[in-house]
């Protein structure tokens, strides 16, 4: 079987988890890494086993067997790396959020539509399978007419004035961009439902923190020494607190942290209907619960043959077996290369689209935060 061949542009965090996930498919070779410099990338190239790693994303482009790319580099490159790709007929898997503006997001959306090309938000979240289970659920009816969503998405790896990241510096927004924006996505994508409008409030409670002067990874919780660092004032916030309405019938309220102690990746979301509720988290993701007001809750552990039609085709492992944060990643890239492989086929992904969507409801935030009232989410009919 001739595999597709891919390449990873962004050799940090998230650059491992693709890589990992993507060579879980089957039927997609990582064959060429990019890096913000060569050495980083062979780094990264040889402990992973690829051949073929550059200092310039743009030589792969110019290779026609590479048929896709991911960007996993950081914010500020997702735009032009994309654009080059989607110019160069590569397919393109990019992080969130999509870009740094609406403007930019459009010209990638568009770009992709004229091209044909397959295209993907990475909104992972979606593909727990008890996230899948809860989707099937409301689909249903299970829970009836759904009246309340809450919730938060809460890390603690910004906690101290030490902790360092290149998002600090990667505005206008941090907290909210960087993982509210998973919320939101997960809140539409639950409910079926858009947000309409938010009353939002930013808070950057480390005003100043210390820059290491050397680069660090996502994630690395290093202790710093005072010659190893610059202080810097810090833009981007720590903190999003968040009103919304789902149109007239729908009301919800979240938080986005990242210095939260004890909260590692503490994405949770809850939501209240007519009949009955059910709640999720991702730090305990086989779990979900269904809250009854007139019979005993119920904690449903996940299990392909005991979860929902529609739902057990994302969990490929039996019941006691659980499935966590890399097998989203399976979960959804196995769904973008059904696509690559062939276009005229049926597959469930997250695209660009949705990506300029969560935009969309980030610049309502901002403009909320920044006049202190309420916005109404803009971007016409979705
Ligand atoms: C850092 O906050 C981060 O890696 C996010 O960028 C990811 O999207 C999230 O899945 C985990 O945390």
């Amino acid at each position: 079987m001739k595999k597709i061949r891919t390449a990873i542009f962004g050799t940090g965090f998230m650059g491992r988890v693709h890589t990992e996930a993507v060579r879980r498919l089957g039927n997609v070779e990582v064959a060429a890494i990019a890096a913000r410099t060569a050495d980083q990338a062979r780094k990264f190239a040889d402990t992973l086993g690829i051949e073929s790693a550059t200092g310039d994303y743009t030589t792969i482009l110019n290779d026609p067997e590479i048929e896709a790319v991911h960007v996993c580099a950081p914010n500020a490159l997702h735009f032009e790396m994309t654009k080059s790709a989607l110019q160069a007929g590569k397919h393109v898997v990019c992080e969130k959020p999509l870009a740094s503006t609406i403007s930019e997001a459009q010209e990638m959306v568009d770009l992709a539509k004229a091209r044909n090309l397959a295209n993907c938000t990475l909104y992972n979240i979606r593909f727990y399978p008890q996230i899948q289970n809860m989707l099937h659920m409301r689909e249903a009816g299970e829970f009836g007419e759904i009246q309340i969503v809450q919730g938060t998405y809460s890390q603690d790896w910004l906690l101290y004035d030490t902790d360092w990241n290149w998002r600090i510096e990667s505005g206008p927004s941090r907290a909210f961009a960087d993982i509210g924006t998973h919320w939101c996505d997960l809140a539409e994508y639950l409910t079926g439902l858009k947000i309409t409008s938010v009353c939002a409030e930013l808070e950057t409670f480390r005003k100043a923190r210390k820059r290491p002067k050397h680069s660090i990874e996502t994630f690395a919780g290093k202790k710093l020494q005072p010659s190893d660092y610059d202080e810097v004032p810090v833009k981007t916030e720590d903190f999003c607190s968040m009103m919304f309405h789902m149109g007239e019938g729908v009301r919800g309220s979240m938080t986005a942290s990242q210095v939260s102690a004890g909260r590692k990746n503490f994405l949770s979301i809850e939501l209240y209907g007519t009949k009955a509720s059910a709640a999720w988290n991702a730090e305990r993701p086989d779990e979900l619960w269904v809250g009854n007001r007139n019979s005993a809750n119920e904690l449903y552990i996940k299990d392909p043959s005991l979860m929902r039609a529609g739902a057990s085709q994302y969990a490929d492992l039996p019941g006691g077996h659980s499935e966590g944060y890399d097998d989203t990643f399976k979960q959804i890239l196995r769904q973008f290369y059904k696509k690559v492989a062939d276009s005229e086929q049926q597959a469930e992904f997250p695209t660009f689209v949705d990506g300029i969507r969560q935009l969309y409801v980030l610049n309502a935030v901002l403009e909320s935060a920044a006049k202190r009232a309420w916005v109404d989410v803009a971007g016409g009919d979705w």
